[in-house]
């Protein structure tokens, strides 16, 4: 091993057997935040024409995907037991929680087989997050969204303790949930996975979570524990968590490389290029979910998501008029979702158009969807949402 190849391995274990100081931690939203944006007495639902008015998911059951009712949100939290949405690819496993375990193999000094309880002795760390389904759009009204505060512990620190050999440069994580899978004619049992490069694997904000909305994480999310990378698309938060392996190739099962991947035309200097993109951080996104009448009032209602650069504004468009900002609730975390409001006075009667748009504080706009790359995989919907609605 050359000298240069040793100062790489000597860095990268200082880095991580605890050299490097640790980051800061957003904290829960405020409660303030909730009585506003839930509906006053005196408010009324004003249906939009682009939603049938008995639009309802599918309930909430073992097993199935659910999303919200995103005309319903109130709530900075979305609740456990029906709002926040639920996607799983191989079912929902049962899993025990005093005989789960949580194992840390492949390329690492020491590998560790862990119970909940000694996952739950580790320093434990709460963060919000909102995030969505890499497949959530517009024709479900984007209810495959969710924001909670999240409970666990640091993967970071369970990744140091592990001590992550050199050239260890992909952590993948297993649930344990298995489906059968037909790969070039071969029949075979996966498991549902997802990698992360070191770098990804190392921020200090991903956990292993074993609460949400201070309660034990339900089963549709993975009891008991799950990987949470807060600002990524919903595909990499590993549900019912049993393994996590180090090796020194990217990982590339079904819903990493195959499904979970974005087909769009790109300019690529200068060159017309279709390009295949993993599903990986959420783009800039908003999307107007209710409009209420109070008085004279219509208050625009909607929420912002994004990988958590932080945001400049929020912006509501109506019909052709100028955009005009919107006011985002306070109490948003770096990783939330962004509620936002929006007074619209004296709007005259008839048929409208509205329509809002995010720019986060690197200048960058939510794009119209005329304005996206051409896309062909349903894959990140991230264009302006126009709503209609008439008024009376
Ligand atoms: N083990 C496992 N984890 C999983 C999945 C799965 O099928 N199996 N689905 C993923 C996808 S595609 C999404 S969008 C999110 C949904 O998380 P939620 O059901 O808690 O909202 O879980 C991810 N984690
Ligand atoms: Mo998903």
């Amino acid at each position: 091993m050359s000298e240069q190849d040793n100062d790489q391995k000597n860095q990268r274990r200082d880095f991580l057997k605890g050299s490097v100081a640790m980051g800061g931690f957003a904290m829960s939203g405020s409660a303030a935040f909730l009585s506003q944006t839930a509906m006053a007495q005196d408010e009324v639902l004003v249906p939009f024409t682009d939603m049938p008015p008995d639009f309802k998911g599918p309930p909430k059951q073992a097993g199935g995907v659910f999303f919200q009712n995103t005309q319903l949100i109130e709530d900075f939290y979305s609740r456990n037991e029906d709002q926040f949405y639920v996607v799983q690819h191989y079912g929902q496993p049962e899993l025990n929680a005093n005989r789960h375990r949580v194992r840390v193999t492949g390329m690492v000094d020491n590998p560790l087989n862990l119970s909940m309880a000694d996952i739950r002795r580790r320093p434990k760390v709460e963060i919000v997050a909102g995030f969505e389904c890499g497949g959530n759009q517009q024709g479900i009204y984007h209810g495959l969204v969710g924001n909670a505060l999240w409970g666990g512990c640091r993967l970071r620190d369970l990744l140091q303790d592990a001590g992550i050999q050199y050239g260890g440069s992909e952590v993948v994580f297993y649930g344990a949930d298995r489906g059968t899978e037909t790969i070039r004619d071969t029949e075979v049992e996966q498991s549902f996975g997802r990698g992360l490069n070191f770098n990804e694997a190392i921020q200090d904000d991903i956990i292993l979570a074993y609460e949400m909305n201070g309660e034990p994480l339900p089963g549709a999310h993975g009891f008991p524990i799950r990987l949470l990378v807060p600002g990524w698309y919903g595909v990499t938060n590993v549900k019912w968590l049993e393994q996590i392996h180090v090796q020194d190739r990217r990982f590339s099962g079904r819903f990493q490389a195959r499904d979970y991947v974005t087909l769009s035309r790109r300019d690529v200097g200068g060159v017309e290029r279709w390009e295949e993109r993993l599903v990986t951080k959420i783009r800039l996104k908003s999307a107007i979910t209710r409009v209420t009448r109070t008085g004279n009032t219509h208050n625009i209602m909607g929420f912002a998501l994004n990988d958590g650069t932080p945001l400049r504004a929020v912006e509501v468009k109506i019909d052709n008029g100028p955009w005009q900002p919107a006011e985002i609730q306070p109490g948003a975390t770096r990783y939330s979702w962004k509620l936002f409001k929006f007074a619209w006075e004296n709007a005259a009667p008839g048929e409208h158009e509205i329509v809002s748009r995010v720019i986060d504080v690197n200048g960058q706009i939510q794009a119209t969807p005329e304005e996206l790359p051409e896309k062909i995989s349903r894959w990140e919907n991230p264009g302006q949402f126009t709503r209609t609605l008439t008024i009376s």
